[in-house]
């Protein structure tokens, strides 16, 4: 198989409930606190149980752009990885640390040897950041990455709305056309 059809092999945008996705791990969409809030993160950690919090409190925060490991508790998933995205100001900087967010998640993934991985569309909710731009750099670094790494094996974008689907799966036709 060709190198680049092998790598968007690996990746898939699907919709559904981060929440309820059996994978080794889901990543969240967290704040730098990493003592939970709304959205995605809130969801999480109610799915998880009360033990979550209990090893968040344990980290001490998050800078934006990075990602921390816990455990997945009462969720499918055997790890949470807790990331910062960037409250979007339309700033230069909020597109790398948007990226920092993908990459440094994929990493730690790789470190703790994650097969299959979810993401939410970090930063695109209460954080405001468009979801056009933002499935671009989600897509562009995970290409990258799954280049230069056999682990995770399998990505998948997990998206709430049909909209915000069909931006990944139109984006991803785009390119796997053109790569
Ligand atoms: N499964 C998949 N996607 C979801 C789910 C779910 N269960 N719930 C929400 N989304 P947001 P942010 C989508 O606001 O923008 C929190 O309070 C949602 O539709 O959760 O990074 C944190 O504590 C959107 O597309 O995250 C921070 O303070 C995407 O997930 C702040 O929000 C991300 O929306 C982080 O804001």
């Amino acid at each position: 198989m060709h190198m680049k059809q092998e790598i968007f092999s690996r990746i898939e945008a699907i919709q559904g409930d981060i929440t309820r996705m059996e994978v080794d791990a889901i990543v969240n969409a967290a704040n730098t606190s990493l003592l939970g809030g709304g959205g995605v993160d809130g969801a999480i950690h109610r799915a998880a149980g009360p033990e979550l919090l209990a090893e968040c409190r344990t980290i001490g925060g998050c800078p934006t752009g990075e990602a921390r490991i816990t455990k997945g508790y009462k969720l499918p998933a055997r790890f949470v990885i807790h990331t910062v995205g960037p409250v979007y100001g339309g700033r230069p900087g909020d597109a790398e640390l948007l990226a920092g967010c993908y990459s440094n998640s994929l990493q730690l993934a790789a470190d703790n040897y994650v097969k299959t991985i979810a993401f939410p569309a970090v930063s695109c909710g209460v954080y405001g950041y468009p979801v056009k731009a933002a499935c671009r750099i989600a897509v562009d670094t995970t290409i990258e990455f799954l280049a230069a790494h056999n682990f995770p094996v399998k990505v998948s974008f997990i998206q709430f709305s049909m909209k915000n689907l069909k931006i990944y799966q139109d984006y991803l036709t785009a390119i796997s056309r053109i790569k």
